[in-house]
Order: structure tokens, then sequence, then C-alpha cells
């Protein structure tokens, strides 16, 4: 290491950012874009996200520790229940917090109501409003002055996560927004999560895509076996459903449902792990899974519900 990288620079400034906001305000999307790698899932259906996932942003002088979670909303199963009790905790934990609203929805009574209790919080805000590529600019104006009415403290910021526009200039304001602090993490690491997350996580999103309505919200996946082999990388994940009748949907006639998920999932992961890999997958049933702690638990929950 040359001299000039051992000096801490006094100036440089790093912390933590949680992206909150309703199920698919593009928070997911946001993450990767800002990382400049994909390391959250994201679909077009809502509570893709089900964890917490650390992002970090490199820049010559900071760094961003940036917290995607769960989607809120008025959640039913205890699964829902802990993932928006995870969204929440996280907000308590970092320096400052983003709220996402997708502008082409417009910001609801409940957006409302969440971002009434995250001023209270006391950590700085950050409204994103998310998604202007879908409406046209003298649309955004109602919204930014009803926000900024509403909320004074917080600062306002429209961008496309999915384009890309204002993502840089995002990058740079909570830089200089967050305290001066040598870096959170190693310059190589950009997420605190496994590689054996990512691999069951992919399976899930393919399953997302490929499932119809309601089944992909019953399916959690779970890697048993990911072993190095000179070769390839073998990995066997099960496919945890919660009724019998999901077992054969998941599969599909021939087991067509199942081949499609797995050459999706395979093609993603080969490029993720940048070799060859080998993915069997299995379906198994567990009764209500989504409302049993100990498998919540198993499958990485954490129990706060
Ligand atoms: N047009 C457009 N679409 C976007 C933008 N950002 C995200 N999306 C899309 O919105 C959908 C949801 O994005 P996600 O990033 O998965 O949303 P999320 O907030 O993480 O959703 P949950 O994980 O369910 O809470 C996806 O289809 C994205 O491609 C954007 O700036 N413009
Ligand atoms: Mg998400």
């Amino acid at each position: 290491m040359s001299d000039l990288m051992n000096t801490p620079n006094p100036d440089f400034r790093a912390g933590a950012i949680a992206l909150l906001g309703r199920p698919n305000a593009g928070k997911s999307t946001l993450l990767n874009r800002l990382v400049g790698q994909k390391i959250a899932i994201t679909t077009p259906k809502p509570q893709t996200t089900r964890n917490r996932i650390t992002g970090v942003v490199h820049r010559e002088g900071g760094q961003l520790v940036l917290v995607d979670t769960p989607g809120l909303h008025k959640a039913q199963s205890r699964l829902h229940r802990m993932m928006v009790a995870t969204a929440m905790r996280a907000a308590e934990e970092v320096d400052l917090v983003a709220f996402l609203v997708d502008v082409a929805q417009g910001v609801s009574e409940y957006d409302k109501v969440l971002l009434d209790r995250l001023t209270k919080g006391g950590r700085p805000l950050t409204i994103l409003l998310n998604k202007v590529d879908r409406v046209a600019k003298p649309k955004l104006l109602p919204l930014l002055l009803e926000l900024g009415k509403r909320y004074p403290q917080a600062t306002l910021y429209p961008l496309s996560a999915l384009k890309g526009d204002g993502a840089e200039g995002l990058v740079d304001l909570w830089i200089s927004a967050l305290p001066k602090s040598p870096p959170i993490f190693p310059e190589d690491q950009i997420t605190d999560v496994t590689l054996r997350f990512l691999v069951s996580e992919i399976v899930r999103e393919k399953l997302f895509l490929i499932l119809q309505e309601e089944l992909p919200y019953s399916v959690a996946v779970e890697v048993e076996k990911f072993s190095e082999g000179a070769e390839r990388t073998e990995i066997s994940a099960t496919i945890w459903v919660a009724k019998d009748n999901h077992k054969g949907m998941v599969i599909g006639k021939g087991g067509a449902v199942l081949k499609d998920v797995g050459a999706k999932a395979r093609a993603d992961i080969e490029e993720l792990l940048e070799r060859p890999v080998f993915l069997e997958l299995w379906v198994k049933v567990h009764a209500g899974w989504d409302e049993r702690g100990h498998l919540l638990a198993q499958l990485g929950f954490m129990d706060g519900a």
C-alpha cells in the first residue's frame, strides 16, 4: 500500500442510511444502482424484499452504508409483520433515513402516517421522489409543494433509480450530510450478505417473476448445499411452500415451471460466481411456514413480532 492510502483523510465522511418506503417504491433498485452491482432482487411485484440488506457505496471522499428494507405495509401474516418490524428497526439504527415515494402513485395516507412517524424519530430525513421517468415534470410540482409544506425539515429529492437520473448527485448530497468518520467497511466490500443468501434470493426472484398471483408470497428458499468443486459450484436448494397444492404449482406440468426457474436462476448465479454451476432445486411442503417461528428463524428472519 502506498503512503497516501495509509494516511487517513480527516475530511472523510461515512454513515448508514436506511431506505424505507411502501412495497414497490424502488428501494432495492436504488440500492443496486448506487452500489453499482445487483445485490438485492427487484421485481414488479410488491413485498419482494424480506430481509435487511446492506450495500456499501465507496467514493473518494466518503462511504455510504445503505440499508435496504422490506416495504412498509399493513401486514397480515407473521412473516410480513416481521418484515415491517425489520424495516422500522433499521430506521432507528442509522444516521439518516430515506423514504421513497413512487411519484406515479403519489403520496398515500399511509405514506403520511409513516412520514409523520419518521420525522418524529429525530434523524435527518430525505424524501426521494422516485420513478420521475414515469411522469411529466409539471406533475411533480404539486407533490413537491405538498411535501415541502408538510415536512419542511426534510430534504426532497426527485430521481429515477431505474434510469439513474439524479443518482450520483444523491450520493454527493448524502456524503456531505454524514458525520466525519473513517470508512466503516473495507474498500473491497460492497455488501454484508453471504453468497448463500444471494443465491437463495436469485432463486426466489425467479419464483416471484414466474409464479402467478399469490403463490410467490407463500414460498421461501433455503440453500442446503453450496460446494465449490474443481469444475463447477454445486448448489442444492429447497423451495418451501405453505400448502400441499402449492407444490404441484411450483413444479408445473412435467416439471416445466421448476425447470424454467432453475434455468433462469442458474444463469444469474453463474454470472454472480463467474463459474459453471450445477443447481438442484427441491420443493417441500411445510404447512404454514410463514406463521411458524422456528422455520422463520431458520430462514433468517428475526423474531420481532
Ligand atoms: N419506471 C421506473 N421503474 C422503477 C424505478 N425504480 C424502480 N422501478 C421498478 O419498480 C419495481 C419495484 O422495484 P423494487 O426495487 O423491487 O421495489 P422495492 O421498493 O424494493 O419493493 P419491495 O422490496 O417489495 O419493498 C420494479 O419493477 C422496478 O424496476 C424508476 O425509477 N422508474
Ligand atoms: Mg425491495
